[in-house]
Formats: C-alpha cells, structure tokens, sequence
C-alpha cells in the first residue's frame, strides 16, 4: 500500500453557485437529474422509498431475509413475535407519500405532481435512489420519467409539465426500483425492470422477483435470480450490439429477457448463503480494456467481486461490508482506473482493477455547524449511496470522491485526502427533532446528500448538496 502525507495537499474552497430553498417542494429526500430539451431538470422527490411496502409496518428492522421471525411475521400478517422490533412507528406514517417537483439549477419550479406535504413532520425514508429512471418510452425525442408513484403504482410521467401519461399496478407493493433498456430496433422498444430492493414476499427470497415489462407497462418476463437484485441494476450494451441489457445483481438480462448469465460462484454460494447477506449493494461498470470488454465491480455485502463481460470471476475479496463503490481516476498523475471501496462507515478503502489494495483508512465525520444532538455519533449513518464521482474538477484528468455519509460533505482523491472543501451555509444547520429509538437518523433526514452533475451544461459538473430543507451547488470556478 502507499505512504501517504496528508500535509502534501491543500484542500481547496469550491464556490457556492445557488441555494435553493425546497421547503416549498415538499420534504424531498431524492434527487434525480434529467436533461431534458437541451435543459437540465432536478426532481425533488418526497417519498418513503422501500417504507412504501406493508412489509415494514409488521417487521423487524436488522431481522435478514432468513431469519425465523421475519418469515414467520410475513407468512402471519400482523403476528409480531418476542423479541421482534417492529417499525411499530410506520403504521401512523403515509405510505402513499409521493410528490416530485421538477425544478431548474436555479430553484424555479418547471411543474409539479403530487399532493403538498406538510411541513415540519419527519417521515421514515430509506432506499429510494433507484424509485426513478429516464427514457423516452413514447418515441417522441425527449425522454418521460418512468417510476414509483406510490405502493406497487409504477407510472410514467411527461417531463414537460409533470402530467401522468400511464400507470399500472404492480402484483405487490415492494417494488421499489426502476430501471429502463433500449432493448429494440425501434425508438419506442424499450424493456423497464422493476425490482424488489430488499424484503420479500414469501415465496420470494430478499430482493426477488425482477418483473419486465415493455413501453406500454404491459408485463413481458420477470424472474427470480440468485441472490435477488441486491440494490444494484445497472443497464448497458453488454456484448456491443447496440441493444441494452440488464446487469441485475449479480445475473445479465440479456434484450430479449432472458437470462444470459450468473456471474461465476453465485449460484452456489447462494445455496448456503441467504440473499440478505451477500447481495449486490452498488456496482460499477468499468470500461478500460479493447472494444467489446468491460468489468463489473460488485459490493456484495460481505465480498467484493471483479467480473468480466462474461461474468467469469476475475477475482474477490472478503470485507468486513462492501456497501459501496465508485469508479474513477482517483490517484494524481495516474491514468488508471481504481476502484473506492465504501464498508458503511467503518472503512474506505482503493483498490486497483489488478485486486491489490492501494490505502485504507476511515474518512471522519464533518459537521461544520456542530452535530445536532439528536444524532448521537457519526457511525450511526447508514445511506444507500454514501457518495459520488466527481470527474476532473481541476482539470488535470484526476477525479475526485465527494463523501457525505457522516454531515456535511468534503471530497477526497484515491488516498483519502481532502481536496476540495464546501464552505458551509448557515441554513445547513439541521434542528434537532426526535428519532425513534434504534432508527437511523439518515432515514429521517439528517445528514446531507451530495449528487454530481453538470447542471449549467457548460461541461464542467457540479456538486449539489442538499437536505429535505435545503440545496447548495456548488463549483469551482
Ligand atoms: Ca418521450
Ligand atoms: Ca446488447
Ligand atoms: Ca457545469
């Protein structure tokens, strides 16, 4: 591993471009950034996320997938059982929660779909980062977002003025990811995968079933797949035929619908090891070798795996938690790919593409305007997407990480180092408001999220840092 000197680098100041106060939107707790007729839309979305489904209110938090008293809770409906620690608080909480404002990087409101919510009331959010995905499903040339508009309610609206252009019912309200294909000829021959994140209905294991269906939201295919989806569907031309396919867990999805493949030791692993813990947390997609080639990383839960396009296993490593993991060029002067590996919070670690590990170390908490005191530490956190690429913001080709899941974001190269500070606002300053014993404060609100994007369209991207109050962008020219 290298030797690394902390005090060789200063950090530098990135510039607040914008505020913009969302208190009007809602209380959204995901962003999702569209281009859209040569514009840049940001969705602000208030929703439950995974907290949509009926299974939460009769269950355990941190029971797994097998565990006795969560099949036995889901198989009895509403049986809770000693020793079991029901989301008791989510039967008071509206599970059809949904509203999206569309607005520009400068705060003004494009349109609107859902009812208001009203403000000052905390509600339980957790795992809605993939509840929307954009394609242009009608063919018209712009794309419409396409995702969960309540519980098992999958619709498609017109990102031009929020109208819901189509919706169906899904066969159960666990659904909570979405992900669009360009799977055809044609410009409106597009396949949506909607899949299950977490729990599972008997008799489906944690993360199953994956349910397709084509532009017109009529059901075409689905499976059950070794070790579910985990939290992890990413879509691209797997074998160069300018079709796309699903990478769904750990198995590709081939255009048509149909299983290609499981990634080599899945299958059986799975057999002896439940899909709660080992399956797919965060993949990334890496393109570095000829035409025709790629890789997938996979944060597994309690393995972290390297794959080629064939899903043969080019090597793996076990971990305390891999959760998370980014791809970039994150060391300076070196044009290689390295991987930033996120276990929770209790490791960060780089690896090269070659399986050796490059630095470990635990980037600390930052809480520029003080922690609230209802947050009792910084290793309390627990986000579904901890952090973002940030890619070349000095210019000189290296990319950086822009970590948030402990306060306030900073954002660090391969090494763990910080490069780049975001001088903290006064509105930053997050109140304090009661958590329920043994929950996670991210899941009510506290803490930040940062999300990368190039938002004035000029080339270079910015960073978007926001709470369910406020949004802070930032660059730095
Ligand atoms: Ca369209
Ligand atoms: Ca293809
Ligand atoms: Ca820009």
């Amino acid at each position: 591993m290298l030797n690394v000197d902390d005090n060789a680098l200063g950090a530098e100041n990135a510039r607040l471009l914008q505020e913009l106060d969302l208190r009007r939107l809602g209380a959204p707790c995901e962003l999702f950034v569209a281009a859209h007729r040569g514009q840049t839309q940001l969705l602000w979305m208030t929703s439950p996320g995974i907290f949509m489904s009926a299974l939460y209110g009769r269950l355990a938090r941190g029971h797994s997938a097998g565990g006795w008293r969560q099949v036995v809770g889901r198989v009895m409906k509403g049986l809770r059982l000693p020793g079991s620690r029901p989301y008791a608080y989510l039967d008071g909480e509206d599970r059809d929660l949904c509203t999206i404002a569309a607005t520009d990087w400068q705060g003004r409101l494009i349109w609107r779909y859902g009812d208001d919510v009203p403000q000052g009331t905390p509600y339980c959010s957790h795992q809605g980062e993939s509840l929307v995905c954009f394609a242009d499903v009608n063919g018209d040339g712009a794309s419409e977002a396409v995702g969960m508009l309540g519980p098992g309610r999958l619709g498609v609206l017109s990102l031009d003025d929020g109208r819901l252009l189509q919706v169906t019912q899904l066969p159960a309200d666990n659904f909570t990811l979405v992900k669009a294909a360009h799977t055809g000829g044609g410009p409106c021959d597009w396949t949506i995968l909607a899949g299950v994140p977490e729990l599972g209905y008997p008799p489906h294991s944690y993360g199953n079933p994956v349910i397709l269906l084509d532009q017109r939201l009529q059901r075409v295919g689905g499976a059950d797949l070794p070790a579910g989806i985990g939290h992890a569907v990413k879509v691209l031309d797997a074998d160069g035929d300018g079709l796309s396919e699903f990478l769904a867990g750990y198995t590709l999805i081939d255009h048509d619908g149909k299983v290609a493949w499981t990634a080599e030791g899945i299958a059986d692993r799975s057999r002896t090891v439940s899909a709660g813990k080992m399956h797919a947390d965060c993949t990334e997609i890496i393109h570095d070798g000829p035409p025709g080639t790629w890789k997938a990383a996979v944060a597994g839960s309690d393995m972290f795996y390297l794959f080629d396009e064939q899903g043969r296993l080019l090597w793996r490593r076990s971990g305390v938690h891999p959760q998370y993991v980014l791809s970039g060029r994150f060391l300076p002067q070196a044009a290689d790919i390295v991987l930033f590996l996120l276990h929770c919070r209790i490791q960060m670690e780089s690896w090269t593409l070659a399986g050796q590990k490059i630095w470990q170390g635990r980037l600390p908490g930052n809480w520029p305007m003080g922690r609230p005191s209802t947050v009792r530490d910084d290793d309390c956190f627990h986000m579904g997407r901890p952090a973002a690429v940030w890619h070349n913001p000095f210019g000189d080709k290296q990319d950086l990480v822009v970590y948030h899941e402990a306060g306030w974001p900073y954002a660090v190269d391969g090494l763990g180092r910080r490069r780049v500070e975001f001088p903290a606002p006064s509105s930053c300053r997050q109140a304090p408001v009661a958590i329920p014993p043994r929950h996670r404060p991210d899941d009510y609100g506290y803490g930040y999220h940062s999300f990368v994007a190039d938002v004035d369209l000029d080339g270079r991207e910015e960073v978007i840092i926001h709470d369910r109050r406020f949004a802070w962008i930032y660059g730095l020219r």
